[in-house]
This record gives C-alpha cells, structure tokens and sequence, in this order.
C-alpha cells in the first residue's frame, strides 16, 4: 500500500479523486447502468488501495482470468473454485453483481483438453459449461458464454470447437447454459465489432439467426480494446443493430491503450474515446453495463501484450484519476430519469 496520497506522476493531466465526489457507481445508478470492472484477484488479496476502489467504485465485477476454464478444472475431473468463490463473495459482501468470464473459449483452455479425442470434446465441453453456470447459479447476472469465435472477415473461427463440432457448438453452448440457471443473462463476447464492419456484420448474421431458432441469447458484449490512435466512430450504430434484434448489449473488456510514453495531449484524447464509448452506451437502450479491464494501469494486461503501449486505464499507477476518469465522471453526473422509465 503506498504511503500517503496519491502523488500525480504524469503531470498536471492526472489529479487525486477527491475524497469527497460520489463514487462512480453512485452516478452510474442514475441511468441504470452497471459500473463494472474486471478485477486482479491477486491485487484484490494484496493492495488495499485496489481493493477499496473495486468495493466502493463499481457495482459489477469480472475476474480477469479466475473464470476461465484453466483456473476452474486444471486436472479434469477436479475443480478449484476458491479463487472464484473469492472473488463471489467479495461482489456479495459490496452489493455488487458478477460477469461471468468466460465459457467457451479458444484461450486458456486447460492442457489436458487437448489429449482428448475429437469425438469426446462435445461432452466435455457441455460438463463444462452446466457445471460451472450450476456452480455459480444465483450468483452470476451475465454470462460470456460464447467467446471470440468470430474471424476479422467475419467468419466463424477455426478453433477446436468448430473443428470437431461444428457451428452447432455455438447454438448448444447457450442452449446447456440456459438449462443450467435460466434466469442469467447469456451473452455473445467479442473484440473488434465496435463498428460496423466485417467482423461485427458476422456477428450480427450469427446472433440474429441464433435468435430465429430461439436459442437463448440475450445479449452481445462489445470489449471496446481501444487505442488512441483508434477510435470508435459507428459504436452507437452498432449497438443499435443489435438492440433492434431484442438483445441486450454491454461493453465488457473497456480499455484505451496508447504509445508510451503518456503526455496531456494523449491523456486527453484518450478521455474522449472513453466518453464516447461511455455515450453510445448510455443512449442505446438495454445496454446494460459499461465494464473497463481494469482500471488502474499498474495492474493492466495492455504492456505486456503491446510492445511500446499502455497506460490504458482510468487510474494511473498510483491511483491518481487522469481524465478519462474525470470524462466518465462529468457524463455519468447528468442527472435525469432512469433509462428504463
Ligand atoms: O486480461 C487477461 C490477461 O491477464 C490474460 O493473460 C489474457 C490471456 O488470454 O487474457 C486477458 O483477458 C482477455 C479476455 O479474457 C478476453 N478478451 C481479451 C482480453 C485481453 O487479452
């Protein structure tokens, strides 16, 4: 934990939170959004500073990598949920809801998996998916159950799943979902379908026909992984699109990276991507959360992915708000009626 304040480290773009503003998700109750963030849990457990902002910030929380297949069933046949269950009952102990993140998935797979034989991986992979939502029945309001099976031209991805089931994996995955706790929010996740463009035109012809044969999907999350230099321009379009289908949308994985190192100027423009995106949230009804991956950048996946990038959070290293925070902050504190009257 560090000593004393907060100490600005980029200049005079980056100020201390005043202790005396409204939290974010106090603001973010105005418009019946969920504040989300994705959370470190080894931070959580070791800085208190981390662990009082997760508590007393946001409304909803995403583990980072505890969710994911790896950490759940790294031997098969035998699960660790205590990193999970943690991060459960700190959401529970702080009136917070939980993403879930993520079931069916191309990544972090547990190495065991890729012994088995093609023609058992459609059981597997249902025992994986109806144990974990069982598992965490009640707790859970949204779920990625499907994640990032969508190519940049947008066909489906060539990934284990589609190799040895077939585009069906898709429609079941929701399906053995649904039965395992009908009452979360199942979503289609995806990077790279902000606009209107190849990607999310697949996306879109994907979850609309999922629709047309009443497969149980409720909603798109759109991970918003920005740059600076690359920013959203038809966001609000999009998530139109979708909404005009009866789903839900959310912005899940929330996150503006630039070239290193930050100055004012990029700071400031990186405040306007986030309230853009926090915008076209807000005006596109059943959007329901704005999640940012984490929101401080010391403990940020972007430098270790980006050569050369980073700073892509709201927070910087020493907690300090930069105006991205500021920029969520000053849009969230339009008052006015609730989104859903
Ligand atoms: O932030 C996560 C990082 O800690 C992991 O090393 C990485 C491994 O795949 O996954 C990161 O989270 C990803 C998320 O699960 C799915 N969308 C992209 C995210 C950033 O890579």
């Amino acid at each position: 934990m560090p000593d004393g304040p907060p100490v600005p480290v980029t200049g005079s773009a980056v100020a201390p939170v005043a202790a005396a503003e409204p939290p974010l998700r106090q603001l973010a109750a105005r418009h019946d959004l969920d504040l989300g963030t994705a959370v470190n849990l080894t931070a959580l457990a070791d800085d208190d500073v981390y662990r009082e902002w997760v508590a007393t910030q946001f409304d909803s929380v995403t583990a980072e990598n505890e969710m994911k297949w790896a950490e759940l069933e790294p031997t098969r046949g035998q699960h660790d949920w205590d990193r999970a269950d943690e991060l459960i009952a700190f959401a529970r102990a702080n009136r917070q809801t939980v993403r879930g993140h993520t079931l069916v998935w191309h990544n972090q797979n547990p190495a065991w998996l890729a012994d088995l034989p093609a023609d058992e991986l459609g059981a597997v992979l249902k025992d994986h998916v109806q144990t974990t939502v069982r598992r965490f029945r009640g707790e859970i309001r949204q779920w990625d159950v499907v994640n990032e099976a969508v190519e940049e031209d947008g066909s489906l991805r060539d990934t284990v799943w589609l190799r040895a089931l077939g585009p069906g994996y898709i429609a079941d995955a929701f399906r053995w979902a649904h039965e395992a706790d009908p009452d979360a929010l199942l979503f289609y996740n995806d990077y790279d379908v902000e606009d209107v463009n190849a990607k999310s035109d697949g996306v879109y012809d994907l979850v609309q026909e999922l629709t047309r044969q009443d497969v149980p999907i409720h909603g798109v999350g759109v991970q918003a992984h920005c740059s600076v230099e690359r920013a959203p321009r038809t966001l609000r379009e999009n998530l139109g699109r979708f909404a005009d289908l009866g789903l839900h949308t959310a912005l899940t994985e929330v996150d503006v990276r630039m070239a290193m190192p930050a100055d004012p100027v990029k700071l400031e423009a990186q405040a306007n991507v986030y309230r853009s995106l926090l915008r076209a949230c807000l005006l596109t009804p059943g959007c329901l959360s704005f999640t940012v991956w984490g929101y401080m950048d010391k403990y940020s996946w972007v430098p270790g992915w980006f050569e050369g990038e980073g700073a892509a959070d709201i927070l910087d290293e020493n907690f300090a708000a930069k105006p991205a925070h500021r920029a969520l902050r000053d849009d969230l504190s339009f008052g006015g009626p609730s989104r859903r009257d």
